[in-house]
């Protein structure tokens, strides 16, 4: 039996949502390499502040999309593709403008269209691998949505398999679906910690399981005189951006947050891309471990770019660690679906209990 508190799964749920209300007033409206200042973070989603205002903060795509994968995996006891990708394309049919991705959108048309006939296993996958030519969608969108597959599954290689499948029905791209199974991963490994973590014993476990997920080829070349020639030198994978996260984590300053925040701007990077705003996400909740949810999430939100989403993965791995308990009681009243969000992680709770 899976021994781990009911209010961690709580937290994970809420945790997820949360990020994604609170960050999408600030979504793609600041690129400035220093990221958003804390006050103006404040004015908007200061708990105290909240606790007074009887005004609801909406929920995006990320928390539509991820509501269908818990349903889904609630309802069938299994992951059942076709039927995962009825319920993405019903909620965006029922309210198209939660701020979907751009391209995205195209697959729940095409999937609309197969569904008036028969959207089968045979071409539940072709809308998502024909998009961008062939290369598939190495958006976020893949990412932002799998934390719950943490809750659902047991074993490392379950988790792995499972998020992969629950993403390329929309992000074919090996980017897009990676970044999923990182962002499984972290809230697998957040929710499963006994007690302080180390972040850097964090990271390196991160670093092998990411490694075999890749199936790394050629070296990482590293050179220790410069993070910037190390990130540039180097093509693509997440295991090298860990290993960028890594050495943010032992040169990062935490008293000076601005510093910080440009540096990891210009190394990680905060956009859409998979490749950008898992790390992100990972790292705002690594570096902020001595401070607890509420910092993190300030945290996450200030970074700029898409800050939607990285508050809501980071949320999600934040909450897994920390708890419901440590997230204001106001937050969780202004955001739309925490309620019900909290009852899905109740109901993935129960399953192990059975
Ligand atoms: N779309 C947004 N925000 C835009 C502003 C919304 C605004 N608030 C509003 O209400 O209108 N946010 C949401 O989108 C992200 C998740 O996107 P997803 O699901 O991955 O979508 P998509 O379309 O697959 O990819 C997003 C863009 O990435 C670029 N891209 C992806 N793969 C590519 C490839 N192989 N080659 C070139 N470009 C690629 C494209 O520009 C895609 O449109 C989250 O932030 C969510 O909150
Ligand atoms: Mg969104
Ligand atoms: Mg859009
Ligand atoms: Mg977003």
């Amino acid at each position: 039996m899976l021994k781990i508190a009911r209010d961690r799964f709580q937290g994970c749920l809420v945790g997820s949502v949360i990020g994604d209300c609170l960050g999408a007033p600030f979504e793609m409206q600041n690129w400035n390499e220093n990221g958003i200042p804390r006050q103006k973070i404040l004015s908007v989603i200061n708990p105290k502040e909240l606790a007074d205002r009887s005004i609801q903060l909406k929920y995006t795509d990320d928390t539509a999309m991820a509501k269908s994968v818990c349903s889904s995996l609630l309802q069938c006891k299994e992951f059942d593709a076709v039927d995962m990708a009825k319920r993405f394309t019903e909620e965006y049919f029922k309210e198209p403008d939660r701020g979907y991705g751009s391209n995205i959108v195209f697959i729940f048309e095409q999937w609309k269209n197969a569904m008036k006939t028969e959207l089968n296993l045979k071409n539940v996958l072709y809308p998502s691998t024909s998009q961008f030519d062939g290369k598939g969608s190495y958006g976020n969108g893949a990412a932002m949505r799998v934390s719950c597959i943490a809750l659902f599954t047991l074993s490392l290689e379950d988790c792995i398999e499972l998020a992969k499948k629950a993403s390329i029905l929309t992000h074919s791209n090996k980017n897009g679906y990676n970044g999923a199974i990182l962002q499984a991963l972290s809230v697998r490994k957040a929710i499963r910690a006994s007690c302080d973590i180390d972040p850097i014993v964090f990271v390196d476990e991160l670093i092998d399981e990411m490694k075999h997920v890749e199936s790394f080829s050629g070296e990482v070349k590293r050179n220790t005189e410069s993070l910037y020639d190390w990130t540039r030198s180097q093509s693509f994978s997440f295991t090298h951006q860990l290993e960028i996260i890594k050495k943010l984590l032992i040169v990062n300053n935490t008293e000076s947050k601005e510093n910080d925040i440009k540096l990891v701007n210009s190394v990680l990077g905060r956009d859409i891309s998979a490749q950008q705003a898992v790390p992100a996400a990972l790292y705002s909740f690594l570096r902020n471990l001595k401070f607890g949810f509420e910092e993190t999430l300030y945290y996450a939100i200030s970074l700029g770019g898409d800050t939607d989403t990285i508050a809501a993965m980071c949320g999600a791995i934040a909450g897994s660690y920390y708890g419901l308990k440590s997230i204001p009681q106001s937050w969780f009243d202004v955001c739309e679906f925490s309620k019900e969000m909290q009852q899905f992680a109740d109901d993935f709770f129960e399953l192990h209990k059975s």
